[in-house]
């Protein structure tokens, strides 16, 4: 018998983004996005510090015999690391057709898509924005308020992961503090194809 055949249900906490039970948390921390944040000597000094969480991954997969559907929480602590906002990693699936749906619980910022051909979207979000996630996309979500943004994604466990994309060129255009606000602008270490 395979429990994940049998309805399931899980309690999602709305303040704190808590989901129980059974969850497994990932933590993720300045140093394991050290690739990511353009601001290398900020970044340094963060570690230095106290090397912050800078969000967690609550995760619970569905392997079913028929199925492997899955869910996950985001909660991205509000912050900076020099002037660019928080934000997950990124990623692409590793399958090219697996498309994700992102649903935003609270918070606010920007959910940032970009294709391999280097077409690119910043879609604003807020509490209540529901963004699909077209397979090829790579995706990565940025917290630009004072409080917690936390959101769950809905999607599959074969879609698989990477982060290699990302790691060497990182997404089309930053998101960073200018006089108390967030801008996008271009990011400068893309390295031209
Ligand atoms: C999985 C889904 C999310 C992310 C999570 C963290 O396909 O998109 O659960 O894994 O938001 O982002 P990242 O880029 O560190 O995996
Ligand atoms: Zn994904």
């Amino acid at each position: 018998m395979n429990p994940y055949d049998y309805p399931l249900s899980l309690k999602l906490d709305f303040s704190t983004g808590a989901l129980e039970p059974g969850v497994h948390v990932t933590p993720r921390r300045v140093s394991d996005l050290a690739l990511m944040f353009h601001d290398k000597e900020a970044v340094a000094a963060a570690i230095a510090q106290r090397d912050p969480v800078v969000y967690e991954i609550l995760s619970q997969g569905f392997p079913g015999s028929r199925t492997d559907a899955a869910i996950a929480i985001s909660r991205i602590y509000p912050g900076r690391v020099g002037d660019e906002y928080h934000f997950t990693k990124g990623h692409f699936h590793e399958r090219d057709d697996q498309a994700e749906v992102y649903f935003c619980l609270k918070g606010e910022g920007y959910l940032l898509l970009e294709r391999a051909d280097g077409e690119f979207r910043a879609e604003p979000w807020q509490p209540g924005t529901i963004s699909h996630i077209p397979p090829a996309w790579g995706h990565r979500v940025v917290n630009t308020g004072r409080d917690l943004l936390f959101f769950i994604g809905i999607y599959h466990l074969s879609a698989g992961h990477s982060y290699k994309q990302v790691e060497e060129r990182g997404f089309a255009q930053l998101v960073v503090e200018r006089d108390g606000r967030p801008i996008l602008i271009p990011n400068p270490r893309r390295i031209p194809r």
